[in-house]
Parts: structure tokens; C-alpha cells; sequence
């Protein structure tokens, strides 16, 4: 299963709302075959394994370890249930059930029913946190990053960009954005930092939609370097844009664009996954919303001192909210923590 997992891994960033899954067959261990689900709309992991086989009759009386249980639906891909059981596969050892509900169980009922034994072992659930929490609780799984100095602030005081952290603390992030389906910032995080907020370590067919929150979308500069790219724009405004800007901007409206309204809207359109990049008091909507179920958080050794903007500011707390340390890690000068919500 392991090994499924590292076929799994090689399609990071690739598959979209699609989940990643990985696949070994193996008989008389010895394995036969390995594969994976390259991109969103492609073939699937068992699929894709089996076709690697140099004789499709090497597949009777096979072992087959997928890190998802095999799905029973028609969708863009034909159910791999009925190709694994068609293909005399003795076995299915599975990672895990899958939660969205095409699927949920129905693929495991239908092997067992066709003489193909299942075991499910667990342990693959880490493979697709957002896609596995998006079936469970009906919303995206919401991670905040920000950089901050060892005095706990983001930007010095001042209406400029501060580079708080070193490249390869940069690197990493663009690995988060490359888990993450949208990507948004503030309309005062566009005016200062300019970002760009791509995915720059991998050419991906479907980049993360990259989300601004604004008062009024008229008011944003539109010759900001994050227009001037290709990938879907969202603009989430309370007035409506009398401009058309360009084919990926999208204007939504709404009163008021509260995080649980922000969640709504993904949800709806099947977004699984959001990371909130700032600024702070973006994040800290979130935070107050209960809505910040991972943070994640560089530190660098730097001292920007007290008129400097701090992390996570402007909207006071009902209770403090209690998190637990996934792990930290270094990144030459920098460290980075991440700890997640209790709940999830
Ligand atoms: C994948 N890759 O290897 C497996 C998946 O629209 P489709 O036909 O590609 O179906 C997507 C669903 O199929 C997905 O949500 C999950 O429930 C199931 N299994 N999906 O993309 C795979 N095994
Ligand atoms: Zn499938």
C-alpha cells in the first residue's frame, strides 16, 4: 500500500477535484503492475495499472492494492469495479472507502458480489484531506498561511511589501498552493503585495481559481500583475463590475461576504479546498468564523517591531479556538508550524 501511495503522489497537483489514487497489483509477491489517476478527466489508478500489464491474463488470481476503494459510477471514467472483477483480480486490498456519495461503499458491495474479496486496511485517508473532508462536512477545507517576523508581525508599518521570508520557505508555499483548488486575498493584500498568486513548480491543467474580497470591484487596479495571467479570477464584491475586464474575471455579488457565504459559494461549485493568503484581517474573519481549519505559519528570524501590521488581527475572538500541532519543519532560516483544528 505504500507503494500505491508513491503512485498516488506523482499526480500532486494534477487531478483537480478528482481525488489521488495510486495502485499495485501484485501475485506471488511479486508485483505485476503500478499506476495512478494522472489529471482530472483521465483514466483511473486501476485502470491505468492494468493496462501496463504485458498480458491482460497476468491479472487472474492477482492481489490489487488501491489506496481508494474502486468506484461503481459512470462519470467521466467507466466504473473500475467492474473492470477489476472482468479482469479476474482475486483481491482488492483498499486505503480507504470513498466518502463522495456515487460511491460510498457501492464499489466494495458490487466486488464482493461479483466473487472479488475485499479487505480495507486504512491508512491512505492523509492522500486527500480536502476531498475526504468536502464529503463529510458539504464545505471546502480552509487552510490560512501567512509569514510572519519573530515578533509575530506580517508587514512592516507602512504601505509596502515585506519579504519575510527566505526562497526556499517561498518554495513551499507554492507546494500549498499546488493542494489547494482557490487561493484568496484581500483587495488591500492585491494593492500592497501585487501578487501573483500562481503556481509556478508545475504546469498544472487546472490552476487554483485565485479569489480577491473587495468593497467594490470597480476600485481594484486591473493592471495588477495577477490580471495580466492566464486562470480563473473571482472577484467577490458587494457592487457589481460595470466593466467587463476579461474572459477568466468573474464578478460575484453579495451585501456582505461573510467566510461562512465565501465557503457557500465554493461549495457550490464543488471547490474542495481554499487557502486564504491574507491579510490579516481576512484571516482573521476566518479565524473568528471557526472557518480556519488549518493554519500554517513561517517564521523568520526578524524583529519588525511594534508599529508593524501583526497576523491574524482585527476581529476580536467569542473564546480562544484550540488547535493541534500537526508538525514543524525548517526551511533554512525559517520554520514552518502547522496545526489543525481539533474537529477535523
Ligand atoms: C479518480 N481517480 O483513480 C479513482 C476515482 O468523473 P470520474 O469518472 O473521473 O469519477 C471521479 C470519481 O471517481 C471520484 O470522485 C471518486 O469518487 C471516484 N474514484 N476517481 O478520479 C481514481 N479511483
Ligand atoms: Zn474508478
Amino acid at each position: 500500500m505504500e507503494m500505491a501511495v508513491q503512485e498516488a503522489l506523482k499526480a500532486q497537483g494534477m487531478t483537480w477535484t478528482n481525488p489521488l489514487v495510486g495502485a499495485v497489483l501484485v501475485k506471488d509477491n511479486q508485483v505485476l503492475a503500478t499506476g495512478y489517476h494522472h489529471q482530472f478527466g483521465r483514466e483511473h489508478a486501476e485502470v491505468n495499472t492494468l493496462s501496463h500489464l504485458v498480458n491482460p491474463k497476468q491479472a487472474q488470481g492477482a492481489t490489487l492494492y488501491v489506496t481508494l476503494e474502486p468506484c461503481s459510477h459512470y462519470g467521466k471514467q467507466p466504473p473500475c469495479c467492474k473492470k477489476v472483477a472482468e479482469a479476474g483480480i482475486k483481491k482488492v486490498v483498499i486505503g480507504q472507502v470513498d466518502p463522495h456519495q456515487i460511491v460510498a461503499g457501492k464499489g466494495i458491495e458490487y466486488l464482493e458480489s461479483h466473487g472479488v474479496q475485499t479487505e480495507i486496511i486504512g491508512g491512505t485517508e492523509n492522500l486527500n484531506v480536502a476531498y475526504n473532508f468536502f464529503y463529510h462536512q458539504k464545505r471546502p477545507f480552509v487552510t490560512l498561511k501567512y509569514a510572519m517576523s519573530i515578533d509575530g508581525k506580517i508587514n512592516a508599518a507602512g504601505k509596502t511589501r515585506t519579504i519575510v521570508t527566505g526562497d526556499a520557505a517561498q518554495v513551499d508555499v507554492q507546494k500549498l498552493r499546488l493542494h489547494n483548488q482557490a487561493i484568496l486575498i484581500g483587495a488591500n493584500t492585491l494593492r500592497i503585495d501585487n501578487p501573483l498568486l500562481t503556481v509556478r513548480i508545475k504546469n498544472l491543467p487546472q490552476p487554483p481559481i485565485r479569489i480577491v474580497l473587495t468593497k467594490d470591484a470597480n476600485q481594484l487596479d486591473f493592471t495588477s500583475r495577477m490580471f495580466k495571467t492566464h486562470g480563473e479570477i473571482w472577484l467577490l464584491s458587494r457592487t457589481e463590475l460595470t466593466q467587463k475586464v476579461a474572459e477568466n474575471v468573474h464578478c460575484y455579488t453579495a451585501a456582505n461576504w461573510t467566510p461562512s457565504k465565501i465557503v457557500q459559494l465554493l461549495a457550490d461549485h464543488e471547490i474542495q479546498s481554499l487557502l486564504v493568503e491574507g491579510g490579516s484581517n481576512v484571516q482573521s474573519q476566518f479565524v473568528a468564523a471557526n472557518l480556519a481549519d488549518e493554519i500554517v505559519t513561517y517564521i523568520a528570524p526578524l524583529v519588525l517591531g511594534g508599529t508593524a501590521l501583526p497576523a491574524v488581527f482585527g476581529q476580536a475572538l467569542a473564546e480562544k479556538s484550540d488547535y493541534q500541532l500537526l508538525d514543524v519543519k525548517r526551511f533554512n532560516q525559517d520554520v514552518r508550524i502547522r496545526v489543525r483544528r481539533k474537529e477535523c
